[in-house]
């Protein structure tokens, strides 16, 4: 018993990658985490904050214990209570609502991808508040721009096989920062680059990715699909097209000619894009005359009011070139539309009562305001997820999380940001200490994950909660009182005639018994080397039929950002520079942030900014400053430098507020206006000013604060 046991787990972290774990457990303590090396994609390392898992595991500061709200909201105060009491309150208020004259949409459930396992995330907790009758939460905080905008192209959300670039030629990472978010695609293609492919990023900011690349091309923030189109024009023009491909595969060649060759000279694009005319010319003759030609397509592009239409427009080249044609060619925008699992036996949405509202968690600042159709939201419940930090329109959530009306539960394994706003503070379990199954967006395994711990303290997973809340409020056995591992055989269609062919013989028990498993798909994976696109036409829709009765744009078209200079000049007078937030390498979105050593690596919220913009504004390095627009503000120590383009500023993120200056991080000034397509955020389509802060005399500097400011809990 004693003796130590080695045990496989998945890293829950939202994350393309996905990686294969191995924990060894002495004594009831898990005493070392790493990667698998039996794990074909992820082959056993691990990036640097999850190589710490463990010092979250046994974080000091880890919850233990149920809380019950003592101080006032927002102060973080609390006492200890019972799980009793905690579920007896949280079924008091849920039915005093639910009998109420708003009934029970005004109960609202919030949750994103603090663990990315299919059963912590979308199963149990599904099925409750479809049951309960709740608001639904449309989960666009990250990728549904991109996902829509993708889909009207290709018609699926499948792409080229991520093992396929260690094959490429000329490799595009285009609003990626694949070394930093995607670190196993990162190596393969490196590997490529040994074989002598050509890396290109382009990124208005020069990431670590774009510093590691043989040619960063930084256009103005938002500019991507002119630069695509303006691809297009030369590929055309010096007729570069693969004819036979385009004849086959898509439809709507012609229209679209016509509109990049007439509209989207490289002129007009370099007007556009900020990027020299040369430049263009030189990209688009690069990607059409060198085979096989990848473009890792991520959220950069997507994270502005014109995000959808960009994504649909760059989604297009690789079959203007016949790219498709090879492996090691096409787009990669995510592996997520491959794994069918059973979905609506997990979720039950046949549960929710027909003509529920919606609520789009972009803009939960709205929500909390009032200001949707619909009963007010009442009560929050809060998991896998810190809104408080992560959502835009920071100072308008949390007014609304201040109200004295609004009853906030918020299960967690830390004491967040939003726990502090919480009625009730519940622990959660890591993912070494409870059940999972996992897919993935980022390759083609599907994995399951074992618990090798107990529960830290009173910690309970989210499916406990869940089974205990319908328990108490006397809701279906045979729908809530289901076991973790029930749920993964459900979710994999065990017992059902017609299971998916990708998932035909995976079942829980051989991925129990030999660990990861790859669907059934061919080995060199190439899903449109001879059309099968999914669309209603099976073709590539270069024009679409789908997107006129939507009322787009059918052909692709360059979709402005909505506050850029050109845009908004009005607006760029007062707030003349474009703020991008991405996550900084250290954290993972807002997780990691209170793990000791990972912060320290980060040193303090940082703004980088070009040195013609840091002069005229009399900045120094490393000087504190104050970053604002209407929306909010949010202090940074300056770092004056040509990684940016004149006329754009990034913090890295995403900063707890109360290990930032003054309480607040970027999202204080982003907007909650959504993007074109899939009621997508618009995280990086922001203007702002920055000014310096004058240094206090005599006290302590207020840069020096924040550069040493440390856990406060
Ligand atoms: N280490 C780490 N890895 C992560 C995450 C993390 O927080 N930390 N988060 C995970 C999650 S949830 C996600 S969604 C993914 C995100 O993965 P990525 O999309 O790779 O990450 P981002 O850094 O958000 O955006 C990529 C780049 O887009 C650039 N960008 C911004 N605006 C534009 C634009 O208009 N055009 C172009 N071309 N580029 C632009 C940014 O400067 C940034 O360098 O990463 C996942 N992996
Ligand atoms: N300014 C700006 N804002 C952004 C972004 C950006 O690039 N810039 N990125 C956006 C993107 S892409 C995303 S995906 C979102 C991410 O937003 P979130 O999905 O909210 O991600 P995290 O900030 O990592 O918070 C997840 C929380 O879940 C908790 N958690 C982990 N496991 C469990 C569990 O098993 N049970 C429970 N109950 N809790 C658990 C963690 O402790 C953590 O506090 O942020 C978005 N916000
Ligand atoms: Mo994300």
């Amino acid at each position: 018993m004693n003796a130590p046991s080695t045990h496989m787990a998945v890293c829950p972290h939202d994350c393309p990658d996905t990686c294969s774990l191995q924990v060894t457990v002495e004594k009831g303590r898990a005493v070392r985490l790493g990667g698998n090396p039996q794990h074909p994609f992820t082959r056993g390392f691990l990036c640097h904050k999850v190589s710490r898992y463990l010092e979250r595991v046994y974080h000091p500061e880890r919850l233990q214990y149920p809380l019950r709200r003592i101080g006032p909201k927002g102060a973080g105060q609390f006492t200890r209570i019972t799980w009793d009491d905690a579920l007896a309150g949280i079924v008091a208020r849920f039915r005093s609502i639910a009998q109420s004259a708003e009934g029970p949409q005004a109960i609202l459930p919030y949750s994103y991808c603090g663990t990315m396992g299919k059963i912590q995330s979308q199963s149990l907790d599904r099925r409750f508040f479809h049951r309960l009758g709740a608001s639904k939460l449309d989960r666009t905080i990250c990728a549904t721009a991109g996902g829509v905008g993708y889909r009207y192209t290709i018609g699926s959300r499948t792409g080229m096989a991520p093992e396929g670039f260690a094959e490429s030629r000329l490799i595009i990472n285009w609003g990626s920062n694949t070394a930093v978010t995607n670190s196993h695609l990162w190596v393969l293609m490196h590997q490529a680059r040994r074989a002598g492919a050509q890396i290109i990023t382009i990124d208005p900011y020069r990431s670590r990715t774009a510093e590691r690349s043989d040619w960063h091309i930084a256009p103005r923030v938002g500019t991507d699909a002119a630069l695509a189109l303006g691809m297009m024009h030369v590929i055309f023009r010096d007729q570069l097209e693969d004819h036979d491909y385009l004849e086959r595969y898509a439809v709507g060649t012609a229209p679209l000619k016509t509109r990049v060759l007439q509209e989207y000279s490289p002129n007009r694009v370099s007007e556009i894009t900020g990027l020299a005319a040369a430049d263009i010319e030189r990209l688009a003759k690069l990607y059409a005359t060198t085979r096989p030609a990848a473009i890792r397509l991520n959220y950069g592009v997507q994270r502005h009011a014109g995000g959808g239409m960009a994504v649909r427009t760059i989604a297009c080249l690789p079959a203007l070139v016949g790219a498709w044609r090879d492996y090691g060619g096409g787009v990669l925008l995510s592996t997520s539309g491959m794994f069918p699992l059973d979905h609506q036996r997990l979720e039950r949405p046949d549960l929710s009562p027909p003509g529920t509202r919606t609520i789009n968690m972009s803009q939960l600042a709205e929500a909390l305001a009032g200001e949707l159709s619909g009963p007010p939201v009442r009560a929050l419940y809060v998991y896998n997820s810190n809104p408080a930090v992560v959502a835009p329109d920071q100072a308008k959530v949390l007014h609304g999380l201040l109200r004295d009306d609004l009853f906030t539960v918020v299960h967690e394994q830390f004491l967040t940001d939003t726990c502090d706003y919480a009625d009730l503070v519940l622990p959660a379990t890591t993912q070494l200490e409870h059940f999972d199954l996992h897919t993935t967006y980022g390759h083609h395994w599907i994995q399951v994950n074992q618990p090798c711990l107990a529960p830290l303290a009173e910690a309970q997973s989210n499916t406990w909660v869940f089974r205990q809340l319908a328990a108490r409020l006397g809701f279906e056995a045979d729908i809530f009182q289901v076991s973790d591992e029930q749920l993964a055989r459900e979710a994999l269609w065990e017992g059902q005639a017609n299971v998916p062919a990708p998932l035909q013989g995976i079942t829980l028990a051989r991925l129990q018994q030999t660990g990861p498993a790859r669907l059934n798909i061919p080995d060199r994976y190439q899903p449109f080397a001879a059309g099968h696109f999914g669309t209603a036409s099976g073709k590539c829709e270069l024009y679409s039929e789908r997107m006129a009765a939507d009322g787009f744009d059918p052909l692709p078209v360059y979709s402005p950002p909505a506050e850029s200079p050109d845009q908004a000049p009005e607006l760029a007078a007062r707030f003349p520079l474009q703020l991008l937030s991405p996550p900084s390498p250290h954290f993972l979105n807002s997780t990691f942030v209170n793990i000791d050593s990972l912060r320290t690596a980060a040193k303090y919220p940082e703004l980088e900014i070009h040195p013609d913009d840091a002069e005229p504004r009399g900045l120094q390095p490393g000087q504190l400053v104050e970053v604002q627009n209407d929306r909010g503000r949010f202090r940074a120590v300056a770092v004056i430098a040509e990684s940016v383009r004149p006329g754009v500023v990034v913090a890295p993120g995403i900063w707890w507020n109360k290990l930032s200056g003054d309480g607040a991080n970027a999202n204080a000034t982003t907007s909650s206006r959504l993007a074109d397509m899939g009621g997508g955020a618009t995280f990086f389509d922001c203007l702002v000013e920055v000014t310096a802060v004058d240094e206090e005399p005599g006290g302590t500097a207020p840069s020096e604060t924040l550069k040493t400011r440390k856990v406060q809990l």
